[in-house]
């Protein structure tokens, strides 16, 4: 019976030890508070609020945002606003400290200050709720009565701030009309805290307290229904009740409740390259960045794999708006385009990391969004084209309908991509029929609208601009490319729901009878119609390899000509660009099944940037605190980058599942689990040595068909046949049936 018992525990002991051997550290971390915002502090989020960390020691800066904070409106853009700021001023600020770390845990979503002063020990933790719908932050000292000093609240819109109850409040109007309100609540242990005026402002003031915790709330009065005027319920009471229900609960509650939540996502996929390496967590992540060479430092590129999810998760939450071009963080009223919905790449690539790694309730803010958008879009659409059925945008897009800067014809149809892979993924046939099919349809009318007939039958996109340079002109390889992929997307989803069959027939006819794409003089993949594309031409925007990702009108199997001829255009792009642009190549390299170069490009993407302002040439890299810089910082680069680490270990656009397409030579061992592939499916394990896979399980999730590609061969649940491309295994599955496969 003890026996019995002790090996219980050894199997126990053993489970935890291999469940931990999992845990990698995934820790952004620094020596010394932030001093600049954009480079430095450390962001936090909940979906909605969010905000960043500077862990001042003397004084504290917590800047916050919530992200339907918005000027304009139906017809003018505004910009997205940055709401306010917490600032904590400790009596004892003069003093020396010692012992400073400050790091951003993303196992746990917490961030978290600790150092010495005088000998005692100080350490703060600041979360962003999801449940609770507030940003804490809890202080705590190795002595008692630790802690003096005021902590204010300040509006970056001037309203006045009032005190309530133990804590401070704001609510103000923008000039749109919107109302927002934002609260501060603090919890304190021993000492004392009062509501004190000062300069006639109250502050809250805490005398030798040994210990306290800041609750903030905030929200405004937007509402995503056109119908409502987009105006919603009032949020000051909204903001009372959410501080409310915090503070019923203890501060050990509120962080487990937080970090349940966060790593219910959070841990469905992890990566592991290689072994970590002393260039490591052992250094601040500046220095780490400083030094990072290739092939060293592999724990720097999960870092920053996962950090991708990080932001999503914390910027993309169910029942909110999408991530925009800074996620939710902005400290500006004017920011850097807006900080807006950019319908040419920038919205488009935010999401191309969410299905795939795992995050699809991220994925429908931005279905949301465009489904929200669709009567103002139809309004302005009539306005500029009169007569066509469904509707198209703008390229600069607010939270209203408002847009600006050039249309951008194909941007609907670029969006509905969006609305058919989360079909592909998920296989949900009734999200596919309530949801995703009429938009699908309404874009594609647009198309079948617009489109010009030539007299020699081609089909042709009017007055297109491949983004943003050339001539407008018809025909451009990127809306051309754009309406395949629509009209490809519309017809495999009325063929899913045996609907519309004489109108997607009609769609599929068009669909044949579009220009087609083009190879030039120099064996490059024309830009325009006109064979003028220049090789020396190194412009961030890649548009016309759309049709290589994120569409999939070119494959390395079916299409081999035009692939080739989308290696030439890519190679005379050039490397290094702006940070998005970069992210972009590392998807492109990916999909042309050429490992090394795309973790080039990955290397070239891992460079400290130094500058924060708009720079338009080769000054793109991350930042200090990993975010992407354009520059400026723009979120899109980190979420694109994420997509195409995806990109190089699972590939499943080309209507096969295809494990490690593009696996670089650097990344010799490494561990993959929790991704997922279209027709349904999920990695449950990918395993390889020296590059070739030791394990793989795969779980169906939906009963589709499978069609399995390897680069090698594999034992196991099936047989594989060799091929010209790898090994090849097919079967009929179950939902919820496992595969497995080992090397011998
Ligand atoms: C596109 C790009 C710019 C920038 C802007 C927000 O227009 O051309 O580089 O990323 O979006």
């Amino acid at each position: 019976m003890k026996k019995v018992w002790m090996m219980g525990c050894l199997i126990m002991v053993a489970r935890l030890l291999s469940a931990q051997a999992n845990v990698q550290p995934l820790t952004i971390w620094d020596n010394r508070p932030a001093t600049d915002w954009m480079t430095q502090a450390y962001p936090i989020g909940n979906g909605s609020l969010g905000a960043m960390v500077f862990g001042g020691v003397g004084r504290e800066r917590l800047q916050f945002n919530e992200s339907s904070l918005w000027t304009g409106d139906e017809q003018e853009t505004g910009a997205y606003q940055a709401f306010g700021d917490v600032w904590i001023s400790f009596d004892d600020s003069a003093t020396a400290f010692t012992h400073y770390k400050r790091e951003l845990d993303l196992n746990t979503a917490l961030t978290k200050v600790s150092y010495e002063k005088s000998g005692t020990r100080f350490t703060r933790t600041y979360w962003a709720s999801h449940p609770q719908q507030v940003i804490a932050v809890n202080f705590t000292a190795g002595k008692k009565g630790a802690y003096s000093g005021e902590i204010r609240l300040t509006d970056m819109h001037q309203a006045a701030v009032s005190a309530s109850g133990k804590g401070l409040q704001v609510a103000g109007v923008l000039n749109n009309g919107l109302k927002y309100a934002a609260g501060l609540q603090i919890k304190h242990i021993g000492g004392t805290v009062q509501i004190l005026q000062k300069d006639g402002v109250p502050v809250i003031r805490i005398n030798k307290a040994d210990g306290f915790t800041l609750v903030l709330a905030a929200a405004t009065n937007y509402n995503n229904q056109r119908s409502l005027g987009w105006r919603g319920a009032d949020p000051l009471p909204v903001v009372q009740k959410r501080l409310e229900q915090a503070a019923s609960e203890t501060v050990s509650r509120l962080q487990q409740a937080h970090i349940k939540d966060y790593q219910s996502c959070f841990n469905r996929a992890s990566l592991q390259l290689g072994t970590a390496t002393k260039a490591g967590n052992g250094l601040p992540t500046r220095e780490r960045l400083s030094q990072y060479k290739a092939g060293v430092d592999a724990g720097l590129e999960t870092l920053l794999f996962q950090y991708g999810r990080y932001l999503l998760i914390s910027s993309s939450r169910l029942g909110g708006l999408p991530a925009n071009l800074q996620g939710i963080w902005n400290d500006s009223n004017n920011p850097p385009w807006r900080s807006d919905y950019h319908s040419n790449i920038n919205i488009q690539m935010n999401y191309w990391l969410a299905l795939p790694a795992n995050l699809p309730e991220m994925h429908q803010p931005y279905l949301d969004y465009i489904n929200s958008m669709r009567a103002v879009k139809k309004d302005n659409t009539q306005k500029q084209y009169p007569g066509v059925r469904g509707w198209t945008v703008k390229t600069e897009n607010n939270i209203f309908g408002g847009e600006s800067f050039l249309w951008n014809t194909p941007g609907s149809a670029w969006y509905a991509q969006a609305l058919w892979e989360h079909y592909a993924f998920l296989q949900d046939t009734n999200y596919l029929r309530q949801f995703a099919y009429p938009v699908l349809k309404e874009i594609t009318e647009f198309w079948d609208d617009h489109l010009k007939r030539r007299p020699d039958g081609t089909v042709v996109a009017p007055n297109g601009w491949s983004p943003e340079h050339g001539p407008h002109e018809d025909g451009v390889s990127h809306d051309q490319q754009i309406v395949y992929d629509l009209f490809t997307n519309y017809t495999e989803a009325a063929a899913v729901l045996k609907i519309d069959t004489a109108y997607a027939r009609h769609i599929s006819e068009l669909r044949s009878r579009l220009l087609a794409p083009k190879i030039g003089k120099w064996g490059q993949l024309q830009e325009w119609e006109t064979d003028r594309d220049d090789p020396k031409d190194q412009h961030r925007h890649v548009s016309h390899l759309f049709g290589l990702h994120p569409g999939r009108q070119f494959t390395v199997t079916h299409t081999p000509g035009l692939v080739a001829a989308a290696k030439k255009s890519l190679i005379a792009r050039g490397d290094a660009s702006t940070g998005w642009s970069m992210a972009w190549k590392m998807n492109f390299w990916a999909r042309l099944q050429d490992g090394d170069h795309a973790y080039k490009i990955l290397n070239n993407f891992i460079r400290l940037a130094g500058s924060g302002n708009v720079n338009y040439d080769n000054g793109g890299g991350v930042y200090e605190n990993l975010l992407c810089a354009h520059p400026p910082f723009q979120i899109d680069g980190n979420l694109g980058y994420t997509a195409g680490i995806v990109e190089m270990l699972l590939q499943s656009h080309a209507g096969e599942l295809q494990v490690l397409p593009a696996l670089p030579a650097a990344w010799r061992d490494g561990t993959v689990k929790g991704l997922r592939a279209r027709g349904g499916f999920e990695i449950v394990e990918l395993s390889w040595k020296q590059g070739h896979i030791t394990k793989l399980v795969l779980r169906s999730e939906s009963g589709k068909p499978l069609n399995l590609l390897s680069p090698d061969q594999l034992k196991g649940d099936l047989p594989l046949r060799r091929e010209a491309n790898g090994y090849r295994a097919t079967a009929a599955t179950r939902a919820g049936q496992v595969f497995r496969w080992g090397n011998r």
